[in-house]
């Protein structure tokens, strides 16, 4: 494996993670419920009944969370901000306690040299806005303005950077659409509102941050879409999906204005939730980085079942994830080269903010390794083909919480014993800290 990969100087090494899937104490110092902790009781929802009521108890562990990202050598640590730990019913009165946390957090990785990345929500909607609608709920996009701005008062002196929305793009489909995620809702296009609300909940709080003088990112799961042949069915249903997974989010932001859904049979104000001027609230503040999380691929092809305007279908002949998901480091670079080419000068400097996956229940992962490094290579082809990428988060630090999949899929740096909380550094956490040093050698 290489040791050293054509980057930058001053580019930025991190690791990710998320409240809901590391911190635990869902029920402690006064922390409100969220749609996760709902979802987790539902009989049947996750596997093996799992729940994220302690995961890696981080909440209590943080400072030897915190050693292990010092001695790897991070730049930069990405983490949620709970937001029903902080407004436990979502607005209104805010929990002294909650944010006290968040405040240790951030002056602990401060000490340790390591800049700390919020990201404002990473699908823990408070249950109390889930009950008036969630995200269906126009009203939820102004009730998360509020919580950025009582976030940016109280942290904003020690963090420049603010990361709004994590994926927003899953959180519509698997939550509210499909219903695999929480809050469990499956209203198929008609989830299609929640995207739309969370859009404009990170233009009003994009104002207000920059407002601050605070920079501004939003991270989405993108996906380069190809089509399974050259046919016009499946190159139309490529493009459809291509809408739908990617420029109905990073379109509005970046360009004011929604991508044409009419091949997903979505009309042009998604149901009545745009009103006049909101791709201007999205737009109108501009956005300081694009986060991508990158995984995989999509292969599509022109729809069997009449339901849908287009079928996913497998990559053949490609290695897996423990997951199962394909390995296709390429995809990285032609998603980077594709967002060049079509946002050109509207495209602000791009971070990687999430790129890993999950390997086998043991903590010699040489898979990991080889996952990391061939995607590394892909990215440095992308910037040295001038696409400027600033940073890279491996998602992630810890085992964690896999949401619908509880704790069977491991992402981690960091083997979690989740019985006993004991932490044990993979082999990938050496070569990653490796990694770091050589570059910070030159
Ligand atoms: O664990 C998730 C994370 O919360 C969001 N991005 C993808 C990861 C792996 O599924």
């Amino acid at each position: 494996m290489p040791d050293r990969f054509d980057l930058p100087a001053g580019f930025r090494w991190g690791a990710a993670t998320a409240a809901y899937q590391i911190e635990g104490a869902v029920e402690e110092d006064g922390r409100g419920r969220s749609v996760w902790d709902t979802f987790c009781a539902r009989p049947g929802a996750v596997r093996d009944g799992h729940t994220g009521a302690v995961a890696c108890d981080h909440y209590h562990r943080y400072p030897e969370d915190i050693a292990l990202m010092k001695d790897l050598g991070l730049d930069g640590y990405r983490f949620s901000i709970a937001w029903p730990r902080v407004l436990p019913t979502g607005a209104g009165a805010v929990n002294p306690a909650g944010l006290a946390f968040y405040d240790r957090l951030v002056d602990a990785l401060l000490e340790a040299g390591i800049a700390p990345l919020p990201t404002l929500f990473h699908w823990d909607l408070p249950q109390a806005l889930e009950d008036d609608g969630g995200w269906l709920n126009r009203d939820t996009a102004y009730r998360f303005a509020e919580y950025a701005s009582v976030m940016a008062d109280r942290l904003g002196d020690r963090i420049p950077t603010w990361i709004t929305l994590n994926e927003p793009f899953v959180h519509t489909v698997f939550g509210y659409a499909m219903g695999i995620h929480a809050p469990g809702r499956a209203l198929m296009f008609e989830a299609l509102p929640a995207a739309h609300h969370q859009l404009l909940g990170h233009g009003l709080a994009a104002s207000l941050l920059r407002e601050r003088g605070l920079e501004v990112m939003l991270s989405n799961n993108l996906t380069p879409v190809e089509p399974a042949s050259d046919s016009a069915g499946d190159v139309a249903a490529a493009e459809a999906y291509d809408a739908l997974h990617n420029r109905l989010f990073t379109d509005p932001v970046l360009l004011g204005r929604y991508p044409d859904l009419s091949a997903l049979g979505v009309p042009d104000d998604i149901y009545g939730a745009v009103r006049p001027g909101d791709t201007d609230l999205i737009h109108a503040p501009g956005l300081d980085g694009l986060g991508v999380n990158y995984y995989n691929p999509t292969r599509v092809a022109a729809p069997t079942d009449p339901g849908l305007p287009f079928d996913l279908v497998d990559i053949p002949d490609v290695p897996r994830t423990a997951f199962g998901w394909p390995v296709v480091p390429d995809g990285l670079r032609r998603l980077l080269a594709g967002l060049r080419e079509s946002y050109g000068k509207a495209l602000p400097p791009i971070t990687i903010t999430e790129n890993g996956c999950s390997t086998p229940d043991a903590p010699d992962d040489q898979a990991r390794i080889t996952y990391l490094a061939t995607h590394l290579d892909a990215l440095a082809a992308a910037v040295t083909a001038g696409v400027d990428v600033r940073g890279y988060y491996t998602w992630s630090l810890l085992d964690n919480f896999e949401w619908a999949e509880g704790y069977h899929q491991r992402f981690g740096l960091v083997y979690v014993d989740f019985a006993t909380q004991k932490r044990t550094p993979k082999a990938s956490y050496a070569w990653y800290r490796d990694l770091i040093a050589a570059h910070r050698a030159y």
